[in-house]
């Protein structure tokens, strides 16, 4: 299913055409109206009229988070606050949030955008979905919320969190969709089966879409075991938009952009050079269509790769594999670089364990300690393991043979950690407070 066919499944010709055009406008809208790129693109001897090709966009200075909270709150907007209809701000947790503003315009393309995301994942209008992302500044409940309303669903715009009263309605309503993060998907599935709800008897799940943080496919499997539902993934971040810039469709391979609205590149995140398309690196996103916010080369931090061939589905916009992780969730432990994900991976191939766990570093003098605290996946285990010591030392030496690193393990009991109901914190790093 499509919701705009012909866009969607247009040639690259014409994709890169229609971005041509968009990135010399957008380009000579922030000149004219946002002096910090004015400034910028004249240091790079760009001027107003300056892009010829695609390529020139890579003589674009980047733009980082450090430059929307220098023009704090509303410094990098290019148009007059009367035509800005919406605000919203990052979920960052320590000092000024990143705002970001949307005009009437914008809101109509950030949903249209997200609409067809939605459209690719089989949901229309038969469908009623409860968006349990928490309403807010956040930009995941209301950019799936216009989106959803869009493409003719249902909505429930429930929020997040009060587990047993989302389950009473999706029961109740017969709810086919759910909008959360994979982490919240994966309590309410826990809680469903505590309240003794059967997927397809009691809940009429079918499709998921998650996003906001990252999905390893041991989670992936995880969730749509447990639930009964396909359970695809949404890409998006409040700088550049919120949810809407890419996404997965029912073949669940890869994340097809909104290219005619988002230029996709690659780049070394050491040196900022761009990689060749497949290579692995940190996402750099340019806006070609934003108003209130227009936003060129927005380094993510999120390392990905670009998938160029073609879908099975028809869509003709290139894909990106699901986040590897964040560059700044990277812990560097005694010289070995690690990301949680890494470690969630192991975990999930231990089969008496997960899905839930923790890790927190230390430093004792001058030495960097990871502990990984994991859920036993049942409480019955306990007792069958008469030697717990037995397991966390089967843990710790996958964890040795995949990582090259020593850990110290600590089973807990099932169901004893902390529960997310927006997106998880898995890393607690001692060393950093
Ligand atoms: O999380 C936007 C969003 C909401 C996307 C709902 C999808 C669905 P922020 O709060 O600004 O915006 O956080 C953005 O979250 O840079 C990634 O590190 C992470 N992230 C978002 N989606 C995914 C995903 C929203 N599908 C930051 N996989 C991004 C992995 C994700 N990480």
């Amino acid at each position: 299913m499509f919701f705009e066919p012909e866009i969607e499944t247009a040639s690259r010709d014409r994709i890169e055409a229609l971005q041509l055009k968009r990135l010399r406008e957008t380009v000579r809208r922030v000149y004219e109206h946002v002096p910090m790129y004015r400034g910028r693109l004249d240091e790079a001897g760009i001027g107003p009229d300056g892009i010829r090709s695609l390529d020139d966009l890579r003589r674009i200075p980047f733009t980082v988070k450090e430059d929307l909270r220098q023009n704090y709150p509303f410094g990098m907007f290019a148009t007059p606050m009367r035509d800005v209809v919406r605000i919203h701000a990052s979920s960052g947790t320590t000092g000024k949030p990143t705002v970001v503003g949307y005009t009437k315009e914008d809101l109509s393309t950030w949903s249209t955008c997200m609409a067809r995301l939605i459209t690719a994942t089989g949901v229309g209008p038969d469908d009623i979905a409860q968006v349990a992302f928490g309403y807010g500044l956040f930009t995941g409940a209301f950019g799936l919320h216009y989106a959803l309303e869009k493409v003719g669903c249902a909505v429930v715009p429930i929020s997040a969190g009060n587990t047993e009263k989302q389950l009473m309605l999706m029961q109740d309503f017969g709810v086919t969709v759910l909008i959360s993060t994979p982490s919240y998907a994966q309590y309410i599935a826990e809680t469903a089966q505590k309240m003794g709800l059967v997927p397809g008897r009691d809940l009429k799940l079918r499709v998921g879409l998650f996003g906001g943080e990252a999905c390893s496919d041991a989670m992936r499997q995880d969730i749509e075991r447990r639930m009964g539902m396909i359970a695809t993934q949404n890409y998006g971040l409040s700088e550049v938009v919120g949810p809407g810039i890419s996404g997965e469709c029912e073949c669940q391979s890869g994340l097809h952009f909104n290219e005619d609205h988002f230029i996709p590149e690659v780049i070394d995140p050491d040196t900022g050079r761009v990689l060749p398309v497949g290579e692995k690196g940190e996402l750099v996103l340019t806006a070609l269509t934003k108003q209130a916010l227009p936003i060129l080369r927005y380094r993510t931090k999120d390392l990905t790769r670009l998938i160029p061939e073609p879908c099975a589905c028809g869509r003709t916009h290139m894909r990106m594999e699901k986040v590897l992780g964040r560059i700044d969730d990277m812990l560097i432990i005694r010289g070995v670089n690690v990301f949680p994900s890494q470690i969630e991976e192991v975990l999930a191939s231990v089969e008496e364990v997960g899905p839930n766990y923790e890790i927190v570093v230390t430093r004792e003098g001058y030495l960097d300690r990871m502990q990984i605290k994991v859920e036993l996946n049942d409480s019955s285990l306990l007792e069958r393991f008469s030697h717990l010591e037995e397991l966390e030392n089967r843990i710790r030496q996958r964890i040795r043979t995949v990582l090259g690193l020593d850990v110290s393990v600590r089973l807990v009991e099932h169901q004893s950690l902390k529960r997310f109901e927006g997106k998880a914190k898995r890393v607690t790093d001692l060393r950093k407070l």
